[in-house]
């Protein structure tokens, strides 16, 4: 049965329909499901990008499931779905929380805390994959480590010692083995004082700014520590030093308290030549301190290494690459999804669906090249289905190709539709704008150009 069209996705169309210059914004990052907690991870010339996922209209951290994304150029990210969700930890009660996922070996390690129903206290576990992308299974059957405290990072020396930091209100780490899933050398607790990490104003029982979200890193020889400072509402600091363990030395503010949700969470990586900073805000409609969306930034690092301060934008950054028309595309691939939604496809991975009429994506900077000749979607349509229109630049350019499709019986009953393209040219923004009657019109699972 197909969902309601939820007030956040009316409310998404409806301030789009009146905020000059929104049609323009990349940040948030998803547009059709709020996301918090980023943990970018750069593997094979892509971000992957792990967050969890707050419920509509929650009034606490209701998360239930985790979500995976991912993207070759910053500006447009596929929706991987949800490989892992408090179900796949058998002992787990509630709240999948934030976390961080690492590659070794081949194999893809995602850390999160979640509620030990056993003993009712927020402890760690561990997912194992052989993709980025999942299925994640429980690597453990129980938590890795358990003290109540939450938001692990984790962080692969040169040396191939991988740490697993984690804490709220204190900061801890393991050594963990080779394997992962396992550590050595018991629970250790790093100091939190004032020259490590900064004095809190009035900070009582938490005399520094650290309060939680660690992020793990090194860069050059020195070791860092991005954190979210104060409560509440945070804002984004750091540390730095000259090992893994210490000591810390307390660097200031990267992102100042912006963006109207009371939390923020980091989570840096360079990819492609540049340096990028993920974080979350209340940016989407309906958005809040319990409804939070992620958003990234293009940096630089001073020429000493410091962070510089860095400020939420709507723009979000230049696009680090061009999209190839020429070969597969997934339509949950978006830059910008106006009105849809996405769910997982019989086909494999996932496909867009709650598609009405005057709905859109776009996608940046395709590069078109000497010129396309013709388009074909992959959809699926219960109902009468409609017209797939391919536009230049926005909802609202240059018409260069149409594509009706028809009904085909099902939601998930798949066929392939071509039409004849003219004027697609040179590297450009795509818009696929779906028109037709009432009610849903069809759903698409990838798309493709032919020279
Ligand atoms: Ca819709
Ligand atoms: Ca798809």
């Amino acid at each position: 049965m197909r969902r309601k069209l939820t007030c956040l996705l009316a409310a998404v169309v409806a301030a789009l329909a009146v905020v000059p210059g929104a049609a323009h914004a990349d940040n948030p990052i998803v547009q059709h499901i709020y996301t918090a907690d980023p943990a970018p991870l750069v593997h094979d010339g892509r971000v992957y990008l792990y967050t969890g996922h707050d419920e509509d209209g929650s009034t606490y951290f209701t998360m239930k499931e985790w979500r995976v994304w991912s993207s070759s150029d910053m500006v447009n990210w596929t929706d991987h779905g949800s490989p892992m969700s408090l179900s796949t930890f058998s002992w787990a009660k509630q709240d999948a929380w934030a976390g961080q996922a690492v590659e070794r070996n081949g194999k893809f390690y995602w850390y999160v805390p979640v509620v030990n129903r056993a003993t009712g206290r927020m402890a760690i576990g561990v997912g194992v994959a052989d993709s980025p992308t999942g299925p994640f299974r429980d690597a453990l059957g129980r938590p890795l480590v358990e003290n109540g405290e939450i938001d692990p990072t984790v962080f692969i020396d040169d040396n191939g010692q991988a740490y697993l930091y984690w804490g709220n209100p204190n900061l801890w780490y393991v050594r963990l083995n080779a394997d992962m899933t396992s550590y050595s050398g018991g629970v250790n607790q790093i100091p939190l004082t004032t020259a490590g990490f900064g004095t809190r104003p009035n900070g009582g029982s938490r005399p520094t700014m650290y309060e939680e979200g660690p992020w793990v890193y090194k860069r050059n020889g020195t070791y860092y520590n991005v954190f979210a400072a104060k409560c509440c509402s945070e804002f984004i600091a750091y540390s730095t030093a000259p090992g893994p363990t210490g000591p810390w030395t307390y660097r200031g503010t990267v992102m100042p308290t912006q963006g109207s949700s009371f939390t923020n969470h980091p989570g840096l990586v360079d990819f492609k030549g540049s340096s990028y900073f993920f974080y979350h805000n209340g940016a989407l409609p309906g958005g809040g301190g319990y409804t939070r969306s992620v958003a990234v930034e293009k940096f630089a690092y001073n020429a000493d290494g410091s962070i510089p301060t860095i400020t939420m934008t709507t723009g979000g950054p230049p696009p680090a690459d061009t999209l190839n028309p020429y070969t597969r595309q997934e339509a949950e691939t978006i830059a910008w999804g106006s009105g849809i939604e996405t769910e997982p496809a019989s086909e494999g991975g996932m496909n867009v669906g709650w598609i009405e009429n005057g709905d859109s994506i776009k996608v940046r900077t395709v590069a078109f090249g000497a010129g396309a000749k013709s388009f074909t979607a992959r959809v699926a349509s219960a109902a009468a289905g409609g017209t797939i229109e391919l536009r230049l630049g926005s909802a609202t350019g240059t018409v260069v190709g149409r594509c009706a499709v028809a009904g085909t019986g099902g939601w998930q009953t798949w066929t392939s539709v071509s039409c004849p393209v003219t004027g697609a040219t040179g590297t450009q923004d795509l818009v696929l704008r779906f028109t037709g009657g009432s009610g849903y019109l069809f759903n698409v699972n990838w798309w493709q150009f032919a020279a």
